[in-house]
């Protein structure tokens, strides 16, 4: 009984950490969409997209975080790091020409806001 409090302890304890738990997330792109379409981060964090093509030149741009980057047609990972520093919904976009389905290729970044109330500033 004592071991489990422990464990239930250290659990709450790994969810509440840091300012700046990093987290990875990988994307695919491919005629015409990006997998997965939708991201969500905490805010505050800090975000590694690493993104990948399986076919032709894409781009991932998010207008609202100045965040823009092409991924080349073959197949190697690019990585953009940021800090996760506003919460809410940021549409991002394909900002490669790649076909007709071009326009199609959308996601969504979502930051979570902070809920913590020893976070609150
Ligand atoms: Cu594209």
């Amino acid at each position: 009984m004592k071991g489990w409090n422990g464990l239930a302890a250290l659990a709450l304890v790994a969810m509440a950490a840091g300012p700046a738990a990093a987290g990875t997330y990988q994307i695919t792109a491919s005629k015409y969409e990006f997998s997965p379409t939708e991201i969500t981060v905490d805010e505050g964090e800090a975000v590694v997209l690493e993104m990948r093509s399986t076919d032709v030149e894409h781009g991932l741009e998010i207008k609202e975080l100045k965040i823009a980057s092409k991924i080349p047609k073959s197949g190697e990972a690019v990585r953009v790091e940021f800090v996760a520093k506003k919460s809410g919904t940021f549409s991002f976009k394909c900002s490669e020409y790649c076909g007709s389905g071009h326009s199609r290729m959308k996601g969504r970044l979502v930051v979570r806001p902070r809920t913590t109330a020893e976070e609150k500033p």
